[in-house]
């Protein structure tokens, strides 16, 4: 017997999609955070770090990491059976940034990961949104061997609004980064109500 819709009871929901980019420096673990969440295969751009990249391309903290994103990472992930997310991963290397204008069309929020050994490589992006009025969270990827900071002493160091949330998150860890993407799309969402009724009064 085939179970169609009827028997069911229920039309099957189409959910809404939303953009979300996941930005920071270079080596922050964005790759890692869309690899960690994502339920399809990540579409990846890694390539090789050289010999020749050597100077440019400070690897300290991430020793272990041979390769970078060029173009960009993608995934997705089912919050709600209604609310799905297009995970977008920027290239970190600042050779690579003119492609953040074409990832970011259409983004309704972004992810900017910082690691507090290196946190100035995030002012950019902190800088990169907020100048385009697209909404963000911080979400501090805490590295072992990295010193711990209170929250309140990042968000200071990144001369965050108080209205900028900030999140302590493992990139690795797939509940972890799903509590981050939950918090941005929340933020984003109220973001976008401010606005509209800032608009309409
Ligand atoms: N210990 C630890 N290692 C991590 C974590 N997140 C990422 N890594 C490692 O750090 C390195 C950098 O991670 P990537 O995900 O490639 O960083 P990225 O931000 O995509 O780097 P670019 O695309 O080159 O800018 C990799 O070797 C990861 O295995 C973390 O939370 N803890
Ligand atoms: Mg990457």
């Amino acid at each position: 017997m085939i179970f169609g819709r009827s028997e069911r009871g229920k039309p099957p929901v189409e959910p809404v999609t939303l953009k979300i980019l996941v930005a920071g420096g270079f080596g922050v673990g964005k790759t890692t955070l869309v690899g960690a969440v994502s339920e399809i295969r990540p579409l990846r751009t890694e390539e090789l770090l050289t010999e020749a990249g050597r100077p440019v391309d400070d690897t300290s903290g991430v020793e272990g990491k041979r390769t970078t994103t060029v173009a960009m990472d993608f995934g997705r992930i089912t919050l709600r059976e209604d609310l799905v997310l297009y995970l977008f991963g920027t290239p970190g290397q600042e050779r690579f940034w003119f492609m953040w204008d074409e990832l970011s069309e259409g983004a309704l929020g972004a992810v900017v990961l910082a690691d507090t050994r290196r946190l100035q490589d995030c002012f950019a992006a902190v800088d990169y949104f907020e100048r385009r009025g697209i909404p963000f969270v911080v979400g501090v990827n805490c590295f072992e061997g990295a010193a711990r900071y209170p929250a309140e002493t990042v968000r200071q160091a990144l001369d965050l609004d108080p209205g900028v949330p900030l999140l302590l998150t493992d990139a690795r860890d797939r509940e972890s980064v799903k509590e981050v993407l939950i918090g941005v799309v929340q933020h984003a969402m109220a973001f976008q109500a401010e606005r509209r009724e800032a608009v309409t009064t």
